[in-house]
C-alpha cells in the first residue's frame, strides 16, 4: 500500500496542488454521480501530460500500487471509483484539442476533453462529433472510449469505437504506445484502439485520441409521439429506423417517467393526458426533414398525441422529458437508495415482451421497488432503473439480467460490466471467451495493478 515516500514521488512527477490526500478533496473521485458506488483511496493524482501519466504508472508498477483511471466520474458501473483503496488517476486535466483537419474530418484530442468541448470545437470547423450524451458536459473522450459509450445517436453513427481513429496510450509500466495518424486505410495489425473501447481501463490508460467527425445536419425535426400501448410503441420505433430518412434518436418512455420527470424537476406534463407510452423521433440532415417526419408518424399505427417542435428552444424542451430521467429518478431514489441501473439490449423481436414482463420480475423479488424503463428504442437498448432496492438488492439484478440472458440479450448495451455486473458477465462470454480477456489483461499488464476490480477481476 502506498504509503508517505510514494506520495513524496507523485508529487515530485505532477506538482503538489495535483495530489490530493485529504478527504474533502477526494470525495467526489471516490463516489460514482449515482451514489451507488462508494470507495476510497490514498491519493487522486492529476496528471497535465502523457509524460506525467507514464511517469505516475512507471512508479505505481514499481511499488505495486493499484490505479483506477477516471474521466469525467459519470460512469455508471462503478468502474471508475477506487471500491478497494486504489490510487485514482484523474485525466481530466488531458483536455488539449489539437485543430480539425476539414478534408480528413477528424481531430486528436486529449482524454480529458468532455464530449461538449469536442462537439463545440468542431462546431466551429462545421463539423460534429457524432457521439452525445446527457452527460456531455462532464463525460470526457478518454472515459468514453474506455467505456465504448453510446448515447443518443448510435442507430445513426454507432457507437465510440465506431468513431474512433487511433488512441495514444501509457501502458502499466509507463510505456507508451500512440497511434494517430487516422488514416482511413490502416491494415496494420491489430487495432489496439479499437480493443481499447469498452476495456474500462483495464489494458491501459487512453490520454489522446484520433476522433472521427462528422458533417453538420443543419435542419433538425424533433417530435414527442404518444402511443396507446408499449407494444405499438416498440413495433412504432422498429418501423421508423429504417422508414425516416436521417433519423438519429428513437427514444422510449412511460408515462410514469413522464409523470416522475415532472414531479421532481417541475416540468409541465407535454400533453394533456400522458398516453402509455412515448416515443421522442429526432431526423437532422442537410433538408428539413419534419414534412417527412410527420408522414410517417401520421401514417403508423396506435398513435396518439403528437407533439412536433417548433424550433431549437421547443427541441431542448421535448428532449428535457427524456434527458431528466437519470437525474429524476436519482432523486426519488434519494441518498439512502440509489437506483439500481440495469442497462440492456433486446432483440428487437423480443423488446416488446421484456418491458412488459420486467416490472412483475423485479415486483417477483422485490415487492416494495419501483421499476422505470426508457431508453433507446432505436437501438433495442431499455434502461431498467429500480429504484426502493433495500440492501445490495442482487436478486434484482439477478432477476432481470436473467430475464435478459433468456430473451437473447445483452446484459450491458452502452454502461459496461464495471463491478457492478462482473458476477453475471458469464450470461453473456463464454468460458472460453473470459478466459481469452484474462489472457489480454496479462499481456497488457502483467503486473496486474491497471483497475483490479472491474470486467474480469484480477
Ligand atoms: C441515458 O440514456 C444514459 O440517459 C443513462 O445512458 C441511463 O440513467 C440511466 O440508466
Ligand atoms: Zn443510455
Amino acid at each position: 500500500m502506498a504509503g508517505p515516500a510514494f506520495i513524496d514521488t507523485l508529487v515530485d512527477i505532477v506538482g503538489p496542488t495535483h495530489v490530493l490526500t485529504s478527504e474533502d478533496l477526494t470525495s467526489s473521485y471516490v463516489r460514482d454521480w449515482t451514489g451507488r458506488f462508494v470507495g476510497s483511496t490514498y491519493a487522486v493524482v492529476r496528471p497535465g501530460n502523457v509524460d506525467e501519466v507514464a511517469r505516475v504508472m512507471a512508479a505505481c508498477e514499481t511499488a505495486g500500487i493499484p490505479v483506477v483511471p477516471q474521466g469525467g466520474n459519470t460512469g455508471l458501473v462503478g468502474g471508475g471509483v477506487p471500491r478497494s483503496g486504489e490510487i485514482v488517476l484523474s485525466l481530466t486535466r488531458l483536455d488539449t484539442i489539437g485543430r480539425v483537419d476539414v478534408h480528413a474530418r477528424a481531430v486528436t484530442v486529449g482524454a480529458g476533453a468532455t464530449i461538449a468541448a469536442v462537439q463545440h470545437h468542431a462546431a466551429q470547423a462545421g463539423l460534429d462529433y457524432a457521439v452525445d450524451l446527457a452527460s456531455r458536459g462532464s463525460a470526457t473522450v478518454g472515459g468514453t472510449i474506455a467505456t465504448n459509450a453510446g448515447g443518443l445517436r448510435v442507430m445513426r453513427f454507432g457507437a465510440t469505437r465506431s468513431q474512433v481513429l487511433g488512441v495514444e496510450a501509457v501502458l502499466s509500466d509507463g510505456r507508451v504506445i500512440r497511434h494517430l495518424d487516422g488514416l482511413v486505410k490502416d491494415n496494420t495489425g491489430y487495432d489496439l484502439g479499437g480493443l481499447l473501447c469498452g476495456s474500462e481501463g483495464t489494458l491501459a490508460v487512453v490520454t489522446a485520441a484520433r476522433l472521427r467527425l462528422v458533417p453538420q445536419r443543419p435542419e433538425v425535426a424533433v417530435a414527442l409521439v404518444g402511443f396507446a400501448s408499449v407494444g405499438s410503441a416498440i413495433a412504432a420505433a422498429g418501423e421508423w429506423s429504417g422508414a425516416v430518412d436521417g433519423v438519429e434518436a428513437i427514444e422510449f418512455m412511460t408515462a410514469s417517467g413522464i409523470e416522475l420527470v415532472g414531479r421532481h424537476l417541475n416540468l409541465p406534463p407535454p400533453f394533456p393526458v400522458t398516453p402509455p407510452a412515448l416515443l421522442l423521433v429526432e431526423a437532422a440532415g442537410r433538408v428539413d426533414p419534419t414534412a417527412a417526419l410527420a408522414e410517417v408518424v401520421a401514417g403508423t399505427q396506435g398513435v396518439g398525441e403528437v407533439a412536433v417542435a417548433g424550433g431549437p428552444a421547443d427541441r431542448g424542451r421535448l428532449w428535457r422529458y427524456r434527458e431528466a430521467h437519470t437525474e429524476a429518478i436519482n432523486l426519488e431514489g434519494g441518498q439512502t437508495t440509489p437506483p439500481h441501473k440495469l442497462d440492456v439490449t433486446l432483440p428487437q423481436g423480443s423488446l416488446a415482451q421484456f418491458v412488459e414482463e420486467v416490472p412483475a420480475v423485479v415486483a417477483s423479488v422485490a415487492p416494495a421497488a419501483h421499476t422505470w424503463l426508457f431508453g433507446h428504442a432505436g437501438d433495442g437498448n431499455v434502461h431498467v432503473n429500480v429504484t426502493g432496492v433495500v440492501g445490495d438488492g442482487d436478486e434484482v439484478d439477478d432477476a432481470v439480467l436473467t430475464l435478459v440472458a433468456s430473451h437473447g440479450g445483452s446484459i450491458s448495451a452502452e454502461h459496461g460490466i464495471g463491478t457492478a455486473k462482473v458476477r453475471w458477465l458469464h450470461l453473456n462470454r463464454s468460458a472460453t471467451e473470459l478466459e481469452v480477456f484474462r489472457s489480454l489483461r496479462d499481456a497488457f499488464d502483467p503486473s496486474g495493478i491497471l483497475n483490479p476490480s472491474v470486467l474480469v477481476p484480477r
